[in-house]
């Protein structure tokens, strides 16, 4: 018989919960109960965040019974889990989310109206939890909320960040960081639990222990030792039928001050242990895509590994009475690199906390890990400083010295020559010896895989090109997905109740019956309905912009959105060029049948990332050029939203006609972005990248819009070392728009200012702007005739709702469980 330990404990211990009645006076009981004992107000002092308040608990009520009964469940069966290792997870906003997925939000409505308090108004309130950075750190929420849905059980572990990714505000056209403040109110959501806390070693040394009978040891005396504290936070799925918890980890310092220190008057001096401490869990790094590098950053990436691995361990022993059965019900997947310490940490803590040889050891550590990659961008993969790492983590640096030998060892056995070799080692000679954070990953784990198919072949071709040769069958494909009840369902709930009216409520349940919407995208009732809810929905988006910018934009014009990270690769330097040359071209023949447009942009540059910021910069210094002009009044608007996040993109992906999916070719490893957009039924125009290409399969040629240069074509121009001179000189169009930017067309106060942008164009043209210019504007006017035919249009948008069922990350999870963790539902018993 299994037992179970704290977290699961509470759950055999009480009665099975009871059934909550749903019913709106119920709720509006239940809210008031809230308000007045665990607030301690009445309807007449209560402020908005208040309510809230009241509502979230009332709610989290009803998670909490589906909670205990799905850990009493799956710790009574001794079902396998999936705990997944995530430095980031991107959630949002959650009130909405539980009272969808519980299916309570006409009860809801109705308890708050008792009130007079609206349910849409108090919604957004909630700060979004901001754990996350982009695609990787969103991809994870995404995934927590389709385990719970598809009844995977499963821990997320990550890190409970004081400070969320950067509030950015846009001042004089340049990006501004400002601090996020999330825990600001407090946050319901959360359960702190401080019987789950574990210490965390840094530095020190490895002594040698050699008692007589038994072979040496090396034992490991940190220098340095904080608290991690766990935070619990309940992820509801579809229908509340089962409930996974995500549990984040804080620092602490185990001495909260030096007393010593205080009582001779060093009051400052008295805290710094603590601070030290605390830091590590104060601030998401904001780099996408790119190394933060710093130490404090291999202290966060080894902290919150740690910690849960103690976590699993414990929970494991105290069920099992053994780890030598580890991977038969735990499955670990490290989502990048940023938990790779996690390999060395296991055969640590298995070798020298726990007694076992290293065979196996080894053994069950690679059972046990699975890895994912995001990312071939040079800059992205980590690596750190041997120095560095050896000074912070002295023995965790010498298991991974020892399983750098063993690698080489097989790898020489199996007749790989020197340049092969020196790729797979997991210390990199060339740059001032590094560790190599993606090759420990790879060696540790049993399965690796990419995020789309074509991002996958191009790993084995490129980063891992000879690991793979190592061990051909460790990398497989998982392309990504989303969730639909987000992404659809909350997000849009105009299209979610005309399609359930026109098929019937099953998608709901399972999104492949959007299929069935395929057939009514010849039927021009149909259609029309189709596109006056999307008009509404930009309606909706106009108002944001007017509010936020005082911008008026016409719901009637096509909404061309590209909204992500800045990132050179990701090109939004040429979408802008393109408007740029859209402007001369309707200035220079206002004859013409132009469409109108609003071309909309958002996101955030890393803080350190000088280009992005500069064409963020750009971007809004031709805004306020082009929406200053009356000869184009009408026809072309530039917007750039600032402080780009979850709950933003929940009003802009509904708004969109058309999808901005644009990168070079090779370098965005997925995509997810693209894939909510298409749900909700915008036209892409995109390159043949990451998931694009599959989107392509999926709704077919003529309802997707690809241009450009491909992979291997830009791998190609790269080793010719292809510059964009000659490209820049032939295209009047492109030499024109560059010209303006040099010029100080758009930035009169700042001539030089753009300089270096548009020289690296003619010089180097590293991303393909110029390579790609031409394909991507006759592109844009090929669309441009599409507008003009409405019920074309209309025919390919809903096919695009209709057929992109396969990207829902319920998919994408189903096909980790069976084909790399072995868990969930229809898992062979372990
Ligand atoms: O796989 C999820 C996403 O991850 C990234 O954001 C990343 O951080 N490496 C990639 O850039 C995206 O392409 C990908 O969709």
């Amino acid at each position: 018989s299994h037992s179970a330990d704290a977290d699961d404990d509470t759950t055999l211990m009480a009665p099975t919960p009871q059934r909550r009645q749903n019913d709106s006076a119920t709720f509006a009981s239940e809210i008031l109960e809230k308000l007045t004992y665990a607030i301690g107000k009445n309807p007449a002092a209560a402020r908005r965040h208040d309510w809230l308040e009241a509502t979230t608990l009332a709610v989290r009520d009803r998670i909490i019974d589906h909670w205990l009964e799905s850990n009493q469940k799956t710790t009574e069966s001794g079902e396998k889990r999936v705990c997944y290792l995530s430095m980031e997870f991107l959630i949002g906003r959650l009130l909405r989310d539980a009272i969808s997925n519980l299916g309570l939000t006409q009860s809801v409505t109705e308890a708050l109206a008792v009130y007079d308090v609206e349910l849409d108004m108090i919604e957004l309130l909630e700060p979004d939890a901001a754990l996350g950075n982009g695609g990787l750190g969103r991809l994870a929420a995404c995934f927590m909320e389709s385990m719970a849905s598809t009844g995977v059980p499963a821990f997320g572990y990550g890190i409970r960040y004081v400070h969320g990714f950067f509030r950015q505000e846009v001042v004089d056209g340049e990006q501004v960081e400002l601090p996020e403040n999330w825990l600001m109110h407090g946050n319901p959501w959360e359960f702190e639990r401080r019987e789950n806390s574990y210490e965390i070693g840094f530095g020190g040394k490895v002594a040698a222990i050699d008692e007589p009978g038994k072979p040496p040891r090396q034992i490991w005396r940190p220098g340095e030792r904080v608290l991690a504290v766990a935070y619990d936070t309940p992820i509801v799925g579809w229908r509340g039928n089962h409930v996974n918890t995500l549990r984040l980890w804080s620092a602490q310092s185990l001495d909260p001050i030096l007393l010593d220190a205080f009582n001779s008057g060093d009051h400052i001096g008295a805290l710094r242990e603590a601070n030290k401490a605390e830091a590590i869990t104060r601030v998401l790094y904001p780099a996408d895509s790119h190394q933060a590098g710093q130490e404090l950053r291999l202290r966060q990436e080894y902290f919150f590994s740690s910690a849960s691995l103690q976590d699993i361990i414990r929970r494991h022993l105290k069920a099992y009475g053994t780890l030598h059965n580890l991977s038969d019900k735990v499955a670990i997947q490290l989502n990048d690199t940023h938990p790779a310490v996690s390999v060395a940490e296991l055969m640590r803590l298995l070798i020298d906390v726990h007694g076992f040889a290293w065979d196996e050891a080894w053994t069950i550590t690679q059972a046990t890990f699975s890895y994912t990659n995001h990312t071939l961008l040079p800059e992205a993969l980590e690596t750190w400083p041997i120095h560095l790492f050896e000074r912070l983590l002295p023995r965790q640096m010498q298991i991974i010295y020892a399983i750098n030998a063993q690698t080489i060892r097989e790898a020489t056995q199996k007749g790989l020559d020197g340049g092969k070799i020196t790729a797979i080692s997991l210390i990199d000679e060339n740059n001032g010896r590094r560790v190599r954070m993606g090759q420990l990953a790879f060696v540790g784990s049993h399965a690796i895989n990419g995020v789309s198919a074509l991002h996958t072949e191009l790993m084995k071709e490129t980063v891992f090109h000879s690991l793979h040769e190592l061990y051909p069958s460790r990398i497989q494909n998982k392309t990504n997905g989303v969730t639909p009840r987000r992404w659809l369902m909350q997000a849009n709930p105009g299209l979610t109740a005309l399609v359930t009216d026109a098929i019937g409520p099953a998608f709901l349940d399972n999104v492949e019956k959007l299929a069935d919407l395929d057939a009514l995208a010849t039927d021009a009732a149909f259609r029309e309905k189709f596109m006056a809810v999307k008009l509404e929905n930009k309606q909706r988006l106009a108002k944001v912009i007017e509010e936020r910018l005082a911008i008026s934009v016409d719901p009637g014009a096509m909404f061309d959105i590209q909204v992500k990270r800045i990132h050179e690769y990701k090109r939004q330097f040429l979408n802008i060029i393109e408007a740029i040359a859209l402007y001369d071209q309707i200035r220079s023949h206002p004859e013409r049948n132009w469409q109108p447009r609003v071309k909309i942009f958002g996101g955030k540059a890393a803080p350190s990332y000088a280009q992005a910021k500069e064409i963020i910069h750009l971007i809004n210094d031709v805004a306020r050029v082009v929406n200053a002009d009356p000869s184009v009044q009408n026809l072309l608007k530039v917007v750039f939203i600032p402080n780009y996040n979850v709950s933003l993109a929940e009003i802009i992906m509904p708004a969109a006609d058309l999808s901005e999916q644009i990168s070079t070719a090779g370098l965005e490893a997925s995509g997810t972005g693209n894939m909510k957009f298409a749900l909700n039924g915008a036209l892409t125009i995109g390159t043949l990248d990451g998931a694009n290409v599959e989107m392509l399969e999926h709704l077919g040629e003529e309802n997707i819009y690809i241009f450009g240069l491909t992979a291997a074509e830009v791998a190609a121009r790269r080793r010719e070392a292809h510059s964009g001179r000659s490209i820049i000189e032939n295209s009047r169009l492109l030499r024109e728009a560059l010209d303006s930017i040099v010029k100080g067309v758009f930035s009169p106060d700042g001539q030089e200012r753009y300089a270096s942008l548009v020289s690296n164009l003619y010089n180097n043209d590293w991303w393909m702007i110029a390579a790609d210019f031409e394909a991507y504007w006759q592109t844009q006017r090929k669309l441009d005739d599409l507008w003009q035919d409405t019920p074309s249009w209309g025919e390919k948008a809903v096919r695009n709702t209709a057929r992109m069922s396969w990207f829902s990350s319920d998919r994408s999870i189903r096909e980790y469980a069976k084909d790399i963790w072995r868990a969930g539902p229809g898992a062979p018993a372990s």
